[in-house]
């Protein structure tokens, strides 16, 4: 298996408010060696998201107004030069340099996959559950650019953007696998936002993602 095909490695972090958590993401990217920018879209954050992304290394495109995960994905996307990329959320606990090369191992070792998902298995048992119940909405995933390119605009899709790549995987002829993350977890919404706010984002995530399902579902790809 040689990581050196799949060319220049990008990794994708949309973050709205995350200046306490996406440092150490950032940073864990960059020391996995594996990949060659770190490109932090910031979705019209209120905080120091920005500089605290810069600071630890990374590019960053800033959006002056919040598009929603999908609208920061696709713009991360538009605004850069791949070959493979790797898409991270900016809230996640326990990232390591070797989750990276566990990440994009499959598309070296299988030119026929084009998704691969990782499932956090950190033993905190809500986020555990949610991400094995869920595992297509696992945030993160390494994905060849080809593949990329043949999704639908993501801006319009909000948190249904897993969503959108799963049910375009299915639809083929692309493949898709999953690989065990240990060790990785992620602050939960109620966590960040408080917990009405929190559970209102996160009813809306949930409509976000069945909208989603729904729409590809019904496109003739
Ligand atoms: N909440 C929120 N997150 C955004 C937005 N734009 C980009 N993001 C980023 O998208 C990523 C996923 O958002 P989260 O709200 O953590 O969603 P999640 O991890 O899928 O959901 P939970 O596990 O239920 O908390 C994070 O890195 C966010 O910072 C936005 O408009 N709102
Ligand atoms: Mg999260």
């Amino acid at each position: 298996m040689n990581l050196a095909e799949l060319g220049k490695v990008v990794c994708l972090i949309p973050a709205f408010n995350e200046g306490e958590r996406v440092g150490v993401v950032v940073r864990a990217a960059l020391s996995s060696g594996l990949i060659q920018e770190v490109v932090v879209v910031d979705d019209g954050s209120s905080d120091d998201t920005a500089a605290v992304a810069e600071a630890a290394g990374a590019r960053v495109i800033k959006l002056v107004e919040n598009r929603g995960k999908g609208g920061a994905v696709q713009a991360g996307i538009e605004g850069t030069e791949a070959d493979t990329y790797i898409f991270m959320d900016a809230d996640l606990l326990g990232l390591k340099p070797n989750h990276f090369p566990e990440l994009l191992s499959p598309l070296a070792l299988d030119r026929d996959v084009s998704v691969v998902t990782g499932v956090c298995i950190a033993g905190r048992l809500r986020v555990d559950l949610a991400q094995r119940l869920f595992s297509s909405l696992n945030g993160q995933k390494a994905l060849r650019s080809d593949f990329v390119d043949t999704l639908p605009d993501l801006s319009e899709y909000g948190w249904g953007i897993e969503t959108v790549i799963h049910e375009w995987v299915r639809k083929g002829p692309s493949k898709g696998l999953s690989v065990p993350l240990y060790g990785l977890s992620q602050v939960m919404k109620e966590e960040k936002q408080g917990f009405t706010d929190g559970v209102r984002s996160r009813v809306r995530m949930y409509r976000e993602v069945l909208e989603a399902r729904s729409k590809i579902r019904r496109m003739n790809k």
